[in-house]
């Protein structure tokens, strides 16, 4: 994994380079090198449709007929351990979700000048631009991003929250609410899964930080030559996936493939994250994923990032480590954001390092 704690400052942000937007809406048959990967000439991509992660059913999960709670809660587990992905339905949030859509989609359309009020600054890492651009020589990804941190919401930064569209932040604001509540159900559902407290879990999601990352990608003419999103694992506990149009991308690896997702109308693609992996002991599986440009179309998607609170240790939880031995190290939550924050997106690389 590559570190450059010195280029990005301590805690820093992104590394400035050229708004992907403005460089496609160019229309030049050319691409700069910096976005061209060779790899993924020789990358394999399945095309067996029968190879969909599972869908789960919230519904199910609230219901008082013990017979269709277990079984859900069995397919959950298994979802969780085997995939590390699977799909939300009757989640409850679907107005939050497609106003959250819609306010996603005007941002981005709106004319550079207006979105730069928002742009990414020194040292942060929130705000409109590109992430995790940590080096000079870095290869980059053919698309821009929003990223905001709603919670906890006494620290938000509303520098760059956009004011336009006018509903966006009341919007993001109930957007972000909703997102919680469904996260702090799972990990109450995937604690009774491990045999555990469910307080020793969702306890670490109380004041949880949460991150919205708004993506897009623009078409490319080179779309087979470059890469929307580098394949990373995320390095939280639980993100909450929403794609805003019905334009394909996100693919997941799985036996040494790219399995391409197709999202199921009104579900929320749910995946584990590093830090649950970590906090599971390894029970449950953070899945390195990516996302693929579209040659003619524009691709949106709204990734909801939840992590626990700053007081927590990111290390496995003691209940977990009796009958395995510990398999990750442990660190602080300061610690460990650092590491995330000045690391170069790549693979599961940053898992490996807290790997014992
Ligand atoms: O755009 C997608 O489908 C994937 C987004 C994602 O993986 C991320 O924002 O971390």
């Amino acid at each position: 994994m590559e570190t450059e704690v010195e280029s990005v400052m301590e805690y820093g942000g992104s590394l400035p380079v050229e708004n992907v937007q403005q460089l496609s809406s160019q229309n030049s048959k050319d691409i700069p090198h910096r976005y061209v990967r060779p790899e993924l000439e020789i990358e394999k991509v399945s095309f067996d449709e029968s190879s969909q992660i599972p869908v789960i059913d919230m519904s199910k999960l609230d219901t008082e007929i013990s017979r269709v709670y277990d079984q859900e809660l069995l397919k959950l587990h298994l979802a969780c351990k085997e995939w590390g992905f699977f799909q939300l339905i009757n989640h409850g949030a679907s107005e939050a979700i497609e106003e959250m859509k819609m306010v996603t989609s005007e941002f981005f359309k709106l004319p550079l000048g207006e979105k730069m009020v928002c742009a990414q600054t020194p040292n942060n890492i929130e705000g409109y631009g590109q992430a995790f651009v940590v080096s000079e020589d870095q290869k980059l990804d053919w698309g821009d991003m929003l990223f905001l941190l709603p919670l906890p919401a006494s620290q938000r930064n509303m520098r760059f929250w956009p004011k336009t569209p006018a509903s966006f932040r009341s919007n993001l604001e109930k957007y972000s609410m909703e997102l919680q509540k469904i996260a702090i159900k799972l990990f109450t559902l995937m604690a009774i899964n491990l045999g555990i407290d469910p307080e020793k879990l969702t306890g670490a999601y109380k004041d949880c930080n949460q991150g919205i990352r708004m993506n897009y990608y623009p078409p490319c003419v080179h779309a087979d030559k470059v890469i929307g999103l580098t394949p990373h694992s995320d390095a939280t506990g639980l993100t909450l996936l929403i794609q805003v149009n019905e334009v394909q991308g996100l693919q997941i690896k799985k036996e040494r493939k790219w399995v391409p997702i197709k999202p199921v109308p009104g579900a929320i693609i749910i995946n584990v994250g590093d830090i649950m992996e970590i906090m599971s002991n390894g029970e449950y599986s953070s899945i390195e994923h990516r996302a693929v440009i579209d040659f003619e179309k524009e691709r949106l998607s709204i990734a909801a990032f939840h992590s626990p609170n700053i007081t927590t240790e990111i290390g496995p939880l003691h209940d977990l480590v009796e009958k395995k031995g510990e398999k990750y190290k442990a660190l602080s939550h300061d610690e460990y954001i650092k590491l995330v924050i000045t690391s170069k997106l790549d693979g599961k690389s940053l898992l490996e390092h807290m790997r014992i």
